[in-house]
């Protein structure tokens, strides 16, 4: 397993709605996100920045990164556009984060 790390951006005032939309999870992007090797995923919300941590272990690099092109997960990124900085295509803005300290 490879742990992955990345940060996102919420806009102002979406705080709760985005919240909501993962509580209530589509059962399709749960399956989807196993499918392709995405376990133990969490996301964390700075308040001050609306910056959003995510952290997940994956199964594969190559895979993970294919997730991104099925259609479960375009869907979802077209549904959260209005929540939060994505690109041209509607995927999230998204910046790997660095390592720096483990401890089992
Ligand atoms: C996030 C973002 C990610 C997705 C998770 C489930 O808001 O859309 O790409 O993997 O939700």
């Amino acid at each position: 397993m490879i742990r992955k790390a990345f940060k996102m951006k919420l806009y102002p005032g979406k705080e709760a709605e985005y919240k909501r939309r993962h509580d209530e999870l589509w059962p399709q992007m749960k399956q989807m996100i196993h499918d392709y090797g995405g376990h133990d995923y969490s996301i964390f919300l700075d308040p001050e920045t609306l910056t959003l941590f995510a952290v997940l272990q994956i199964e594969d690099e190559e895979r993970w990164a294919a997730s991104a092109q099925t259609e479960i997960c375009r869907k979802w990124w077209d549904s959260m556009a209005e929540l939060m900085e994505t690109n041209p295509d509607n995927s999230p803005v998204s910046v790997d984060l660095i390592p720096v300290f483990y401890l089992k």
